[in-house]
């Protein structure tokens, strides 16, 4: 009687259908997509700390190219499942990547809403064999009502698994009291957040020299800023307590909140008003009900922190943040088509940290992501 092979799940892979494409390359602000004669893709142009380099780029046709190039791995289907097969990967919870619908004005939300989801579920059904499901996408700039019918678009698609959002909420944060409906909506619908940062912090914060460090600051340092604020500001608030059936899955391993949590603890015990204020749970107790992290954070250490900080393994679920962070040119293989480094650490962490083909690594690789996300055809 042969043991069946654990699955490798992704809970954490992005893809843009051809009509956010289309939205991406008619604007002229960011996020867009911009051609550049010096480039065969196009350039993807999403963050805020881009936008010296895109200016630059618009003056100067030999200065660095902005963003990332716009490569097939964003939009084509049989490329994501190509990297699936390379990375050795079974089922793939799909998501749309940043920055969502958040742009969109508030009378064109609900329809892109809906359009996006029908083509996730579209992706989803394309193949046979459960391959994927995905995370939904919310139309937050529209009014509520157009919100929660969306929410329960959402419930009737039978792939989808939950909803992806960043920070922002309505645009007042998470700790906004007007958001307190939609997250209430969503914990009834069974549908988790995958929280996931976008905006990072002010460029100003990098200093002037910026742009000689590429990328590494707003996203190796800015990201997970951004989402340990934002799940701080929503701890304060009581949010978690105003909905005890919410559940979270935070991207990159919480951010930094495995290892703030107990700085977050102390600072609440030692301020005079919040001190004496009847306080709910505490941020570890939360961190262990509610939430959920994924396992992107690239180090056995962060990984044994992510593990600890949120109550066991049963609480973290592997994935690859695909298409970002493909192989650089110069590295040996075969490039994007090949294994990807960065998938790689992320294995290597779980290995390193539970014990490589252990049990709790089975449960981080998949095993979790099949139970908590229901991944299976119902
Ligand atoms: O490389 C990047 O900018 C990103 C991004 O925008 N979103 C993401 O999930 N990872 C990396």
């Amino acid at each position: 009687h042969q043991k069946p092979k654990p699955q490798v799940v992704d809970i954490h892979t992005h893809m843009y259908p051809p009509a956010y494409i289309s939205i991406l390359s008619s604007r002229d602000t960011i996020p867009l997509i911009r051609r550049f004669p010096s480039s065969p893709d196009p350039r993807l142009i999403l963050l805020e700390a881009e936008l010296p380099a895109l200016e630059a780029a618009l003056h100067d046709p030999t200065a660095p190219l902005p963003g990332r190039p716009l490569t097939k791995h964003f939009s084509h289907l049989s490329q994501k499942l190509h990297f699936m097969a390379t990375q050795k990967i079974d089922i793939s919870v799909l998501s749309l990547a940043n920055p969502w619908l958040d742009f969109v004005s508030p009378l064109e939300a609900g329809q892109a809403a809906d359009q996006v989801n029908g083509s996730f579920e579209l992706m989803c059904t394309a193949r046979k064999g459960s391959r994927f499901f995905f995370f939904g996408t919310l139309p937050l700039s529209a009014p509520l009502p157009t919100i929660l019918a969306s929410i329960d678009n959402l419930k009737r698609l039978p792939h989808c698994r939950g909803i992806i959002m960043g920070t922002t909420g309505l645009g007042a944060g998470l700790d906004d009291p007007s958001l307190l409906p939609i997250l209430k909506a969503l914990a009834t619908a069974h549908l988790p957040i995958f929280l996931h940062p976008h905006y990072g912090l002010p460029n100003s914060v990098y200093g002037p020299r910026a742009s000689e460090y590429g990328h590494v600051l707003p996203l190796a340092l800015g990201f997970p800023m951004e989402t340990t604020i934002a799940v701080a500001r929503m701890y304060l608030a009581g949010v978690f307590d105003a909905v005890p059936a919410l559940r979270m899955i935070l991207a990159h391993s919480g951010g930094t909140l495995p290892f703030l949590a107990g700085r977050i603890e102390s600072c609440v015990l030692h301020d005079g008003k919040l001190a004496t204020v009847k306080r709910g749970r505490t941020v570890w107790e939360v961190l262990r009900e509610q939430v959920y992290l994924d396992a992107v954070v690239y180090s056995e250490v962060g990984l044994r922190a992510a593990v600890e900080a949120s109550g066991g393994a049963e609480r973290l679920m592997f994935g690859t943040d695909h298409p970002f962070f493909p192989p650089v040119g110069g590295e040996a293989g075969d490039g994007e088509e090949g294994k990807w480094e960065s998938v790689r650490l992320n294995v290597e962490a779980v290995d390193k940290a539970l014990g490589e083909g252990s049990e709790e690594a089975g449960m981080v690789m998949g095993g979790n992501a099949v139970k908590v996300l229901r991944l299976y055809e119902e």
